[in-house]
């Protein structure tokens, strides 16, 4: 029975939707509709930022995935599709990305040298064995205030330029 359970392997859910979406501090600037990053449909989550802003936080948890309380969690990753307003294109970036656990932002990605397209596209973070340099145990990723965050950041725009997010997923992965 063990050597079974060894041999399977690393398991992973689908990409999985969040059902709760707030903007939370810190941060110069609110996330607009917040729970428009649910789907992928072009009706965005909305930060309008200057030079040297950053937005809020864009904590999204309550995903559902079921992992079974015997397992363990090996890696998380998340996606994101994003895109930037066209008044002054180039400017915005994402400043941090934590994972949410327990309600708490925790371990921390940053992609500051890479700016938000025109155009949506997604963007993915993690892995089978990328855990964030943190711990989770089933129950912890089960919990409704399990999720991740999303801070964009602006830097040399001359007018304001707006960020924005249509959609964010996570997966888990676990043997
Ligand atoms: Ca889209
Ligand atoms: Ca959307």
């Amino acid at each position: 029975m063990f050597t079974f359970f060894l041999s399977k392997g690393v398991q992973e859910t689908a990409w999985l939707n969040f059902s709760t979406f707030a903007s939370v501090a810190t941060g110069d600037h609110v996330w607009s509709t917040p729970s428009n990053a649910q789907t992928s449909n072009n009706s965005y989550a909305t930060s309008t930022l200057s030079s040297a802003d950053t937005s809020e936080y864009l904590h999204c948890t309550n995903c559902n995935p079921g992992i079974p309380s015997t397992s363990i969690i090996s890696g998380i990753a998340m996606q994101f599709e994003r895109s930037e307003g066209n008044t002054d294109p180039g400017v915005i970036f994402t400043n941090q990305i934590t994972l949410i656990k327990g309600g708490s932002r925790v371990g921390s990605k940053n992609d500051s040298s890479v700016d938000w397209l025109l155009n949506d596209a997604y963007f993915s973070f993690g892995g089978s064995s990328d855990l964030w340099g943190q711990s989770f145990t089933p129950a912890d990723v089960n919990a409704t205030n399990f999720g991740v965050a999303i801070q964009a950041g602006c830097v040399g725009a001359t007018v304001s330029e707006i960020a924005r997010i249509d959609h964010v997923q996570v997966k888990i992965y676990y043997y």
